[in-house]
């Protein structure tokens, strides 16, 4: 039986969102024990559960309401939103505050040699990504006809095994373009980890909770800047 008394947070198992995710729930003086493969960790000195799962759940789990709060990456948590929403759905949460960690942009990307002169360019190209979603809502504002081709990773790989003439993917350094023939065309998202919470009221006391970790939250952050 669920425990519905204890405040429920999701955070990426492991992955680029999952140190930081940790560092700031341990800065608000919340006591995890992460170090297990443990699906669950327990706080030990506050009624808080963290789920640790794949940060492409977290959004989901969120909206659903099976977690109370979700620490997750715009990017994708816009996908899930407009995917959702392409299915008719209309999805519910509240956005808590923008963190200062996990900053990327979502960037379309084409092969070096490529002569490009604008999104028009890309009518009737095939696109590699794992967002496309947020590919589409770019793309239509332009009226630009494009094929997809869907990948989970190695997205940057897609233009050289000719799968795809230019890609949609994250970028931060520029390294991983670079290194793979790739120049960066156009960005069509910018991202950072955000903490959401799902949709309705809460119980007195875990908003009362939530309230005074986002006061911390606020406090850890300033002191960072
Ligand atoms: O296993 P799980 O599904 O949980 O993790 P994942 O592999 O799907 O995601 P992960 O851990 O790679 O990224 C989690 C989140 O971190 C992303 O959704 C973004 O919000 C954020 N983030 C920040 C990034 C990057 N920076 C980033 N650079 N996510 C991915 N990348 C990848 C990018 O896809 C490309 O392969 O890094 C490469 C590019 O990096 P540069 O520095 O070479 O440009
Ligand atoms: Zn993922």
């Amino acid at each position: 039986m669920l425990d519905n008394s204890r405040l429920r947070i999701a955070m990426q198992k492991s992955g680029r969102l999952s140190e930081d995710s940790k560092k700031l729930l341990t800065q608000c003086g919340i006591k995890i024990n992460l170090h297990e493969q443990r699906l669950i960790a327990f706080a030990e000195n506050m009624p808080i559960d963290i789920l640790r799962v794949r940060d492409d759940d977290i959004p989901g789990l969120v909206i659903d309401g099976v977690v109370d709060i979700g620490i997750i990456g715009e990017n994708v948590l816009e996908e899930e939103v407009l995917s959702r929403q392409a299915e008719g759905q209309q999805p519910q949460f509240k956005m808590l505050r923008r963190l200062d960690f996990g900053g990327c942009r979502l960037s379309l990307a084409a092969p070096r040699d490529f002569d490009y002169q604008g999104p028009q360019c890309l009518d009737n190209l095939r696109v590699a990504t794992t967002y496309p979603h947020l590919l589409k809502r770019y793309l239509n504002q332009y009226n630009v006809n494009f094929k997809t081709c869907l990948l989970n990773g190695s997205v940057e790989v897609a233009p050289r095994a000719g799968l795809a003439d230019v890609i949609c993917d994250l970028v931060s350094s520029g390294a991983t373009l670079e290194a793979n023939g790739l120049k960066e065309i156009e960005v069509i998202y910018r991202s950072k980890a955000c903490l959401i919470q799902r949709d309705g009221t809460l119980s007195s006391d875990k908003q009362a909770l939530i309230d005074k970790l986002m006061t911390r939250i606020q406090g850890v952050i300033q002191a960072r800047e």
